[in-house]
């Protein structure tokens, strides 16, 4: 039986060294000490001798295992280098390639210019406020002094979602709520910045959803030379220190006086060009003296308070600035146009 056992040995070992892949070295390791392998049937065997051969052969039959165990080892991690060089060698890096350009997102264009806007306002002393873009017939209009059969309220000019409930035409009501709120005591100094909706169709200057920024400064004793302060200051930080202002009378149902704010043409300084249709001027805000019914209607004695209100299309702001041709490139997304302005 030893006899037996070191043929087994020595046929396993040439079967190990002779197997060409890790399939081939697992069929001998089947073979030979698998559980119906050439070592367990001569273990089998082992009954049938006489008592006290039975530990010497028990005892060569480990060793011949091991030995044969051990070559299975050597021969599977040959295998496994070989393999894992082979990898190496096919997948080799080069480190000297440039990497793939990182795609980054940039801030929106009117986000940019809205948080521009914010940052001078709030550095003149305002509060930011917001409310809701669902309003009520109400604040949209009833407490900016637009009575039931005011033009204004048209169904052809306006989002309704109910008789009395719409998608706010102006951010007016934000300004409305905010007066409410302080119930009769001044100062209230905000800007509300939003989006708002009217039934327009949508051309390069029109856009039925646009973002507006209003604001109202309610204390006593404001006076329209205030407002001139005020934007003077702001087209200034906006546009450069290089710009100047102008009122024009004006009419809107909720201030009086109302005037329109025109800013110097950038583009000719004054001279007259295209841009500004050759007047030199471009108009940017409408504005004016709260009408003292709308302070009335919110709470506020007119004959204690006064205050000046505004409003700003952000769009026609970001579209000077920036030489924008088309209202609707702000809305459609397109890479190309937003890829411009990953400096702000
Ligand atoms: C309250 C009191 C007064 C808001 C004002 C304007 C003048 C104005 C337009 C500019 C271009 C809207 O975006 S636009 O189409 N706005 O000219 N808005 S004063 O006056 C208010 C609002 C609320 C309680």
């Amino acid at each position: 039986m030893i006899e037996r056992l070191q043929e087994i040995e020595s046929e396993a070992l040439a079967a190990v060294q002779a197997s060409a892949d890790k399939k081939e070295l697992e069929q001998a390791r089947i073979q030979y000490l698998g559980k119906k392998g050439a070592i367990t049937e001569v273990l089998r065997g082992m009954g049938q001798l006489p008592e006290d051969e039975r530990p010497v052969v028990g005892q060569k039959a480990n060793e011949v295992r091991e030995n044969i165990q051990e070559a299975i080892t050597g021969k599977s991690e040959a295998f496994e280098k070989a393999e894992w060089e082979q990898r190496l060698e096919q997948e080799e890096i080069d480190v000297t390639l440039p990497g793939r350009p990182v795609k980054q997102g940039s801030t929106h264009p009117l986000t940019a210019v809205v948080e521009e806007i914010e940052d001078i306002f709030i550095g003149l002393g305002f509060d930011v406020t917001e409310g809701p873009e669902v309003e009520t017939d109400y604040f949209n209009f009833e407490m900016i002094n637009l009575p039931p059969n005011h033009p204004a309220r048209d169904m052809q000019d306006s989002f309704y979602i109910s008789e009395d409930t719409l998608l706010r035409t102006q951010t007016s009501p934000v300004q409305a709520r905010t007066l409410q709120k302080h119930e009769g005591e001044g100062p209230v100094r905000i800007i509300c910045p939003g989006k708002v909706y009217r039934r327009d169709e949508d051309d390069a200057t029109h856009s039925h959803q646009f973002m507006q920024i209003e604001g109202l400064y309610v204390d006593e004793n404001v006076r329209m030379s205030d407002l001139k302060g005020i934007f003077d200051t702001f087209v200034k930080h906006y546009f450069g220190q290089d710009r100047q202002i102008r009122l024009r009378p004006s009419f809107f149902p909720f201030t009086e006086p109302s005037a329109e704010i025109d800013v110097t043409c950038g583009i000719c300084a004054g001279d007259g060009c295209r841009i500004c249709k050759q007047s030199g001027w471009i108009e940017v805000l409408g504005s004016g003296m709260v009408h003292p019914r709308v302070l009335e209607l919110n709470g506020f004695d007119p004959e204690v308070y006064s205050g000046f209100a505004f409003g700003m299309g952000v769009e026609r702001f970001a579209m000077l600035k920036y030489g924008i041709d088309d209202i609707r490139h702000f809305y459609t997304n397109d890479k190309r146009f937003l890829s411009q302005f990953q400096h702000l």
